[in-house]
């Protein structure tokens, strides 16, 4: 089993590492005993998934080449309809296997998400998931809900969850849970944190609470600053700028 699983985490890291993705182990019962009912995953507590991150080099390695590919026509989100395309071809690497893919993106018909990326993040041991009791006290009005953030130890909040992969058939019980890394550990800047994701997120400081390693480049900054709507424009340009060879 052990060399099972062994063989396929060599497969994925073959496929997903050149495309700038990184991947973390879990059993689904991890993620299960953390979640609301609504939330909890159908299926066997010992299943095999994967949380899968986009490190900052996924813009140039595999988001830009998939744009310059396709004729922008289509009015699904680029990012999304990467993810999508990419992680297909992730499932076709393992015909042998039953695959389970939910992205960030996904919705259930109660329109709840279908998955916590953050929870599987932290259970993962990918990246420690900050949440409002990991603060002994706080000066915020007692109503206030405050999002939860989670703090990468190398890319600090330079990065994003993309997708949770499950291998349906596999099971792994002998998987040993790694712990995230708690690299935020002072109550002062928790709390530093937490302002800055819930007061100043269009600003972006809370990616710089710790010092990353690397940072979006500034066409991938430029990219997700734009609002949604005018985006397709700037891939307009950055393709024709692509074609021209500059
Ligand atoms: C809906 C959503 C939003 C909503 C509301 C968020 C919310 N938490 O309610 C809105 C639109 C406001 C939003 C905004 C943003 N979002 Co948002 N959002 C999401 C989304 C799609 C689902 C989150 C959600 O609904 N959570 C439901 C609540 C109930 O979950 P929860 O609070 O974590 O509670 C669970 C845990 O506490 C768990 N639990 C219980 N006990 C324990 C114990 C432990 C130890 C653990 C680990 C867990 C655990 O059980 C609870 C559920 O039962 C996720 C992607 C995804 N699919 O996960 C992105 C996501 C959370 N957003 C993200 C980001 C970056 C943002 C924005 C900065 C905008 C952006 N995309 O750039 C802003 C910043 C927030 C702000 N100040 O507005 C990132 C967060 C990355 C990070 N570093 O943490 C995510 C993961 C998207 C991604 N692709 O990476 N978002």
């Amino acid at each position: 089993m052990e060399s099972k699983y062994k063989l396929l985490e060599a497969r994925l890291n073959h496929i997903l590492s050149p495309l700038g993705f990184e991947f973390y182990p879990f059993k689904v019962g991890w993620y299960n005993e953390k979640v609301g009912e609504a939330y909890v995953l159908p299926y066997n507590s010992d299943t095999l998934a994967f949380s899968i991150i986009s490190t900052p080099d996924m813009f140039e390695k595999t988001f830009k080449p998939f744009i310059f590919e396709q004729d922008l026509s289509g009015t699904q989100d680029p990012i999304d309809q990467c993810m999508i395309h990419h992680f297909n071809l992730v499932k076709q690497e393992f015909p042998e296997e039953e695959i389970e893919v939910i992205h960030d993106f996904e919705m259930t018909f109660s329109r709840r998400p279908k998955v916590l990326l953050q929870t599987a993040g932290h259970v993962s041991g990918a990246a420690y998931y900050y949440r409002q009791n990991d603060l002994k006290e706080n000066t915020w009005p007692q109503n206030k809900k405050m999002l939860g953030v989670i703090i990468h130890p190398k890319y600090g909040g330079w990065f994003a969850f993309r997708t949770v992969v499950i291998f349906k058939n596999i099971k792994c019980p002998d998987l040993e849970q790694q712990l995230p890394e708690d690299c935020v550990p002072t109550q002062e800047l928790r709390k530093e944190l937490f302002e800055r994701f819930n007061f100043h997120w269009q600003d972006w400081s809370f990616r710089d609470i710790i010092a990353p390693v690397k940072r979006y480049s500034e066409e991938q900054k430029l990219y997700f600053q734009t609002l949604p709507k005018d985006r397709h424009e700037l891939l307009v340009k950055m393709k024709k700028k692509h074609m021209c060879g500059d």
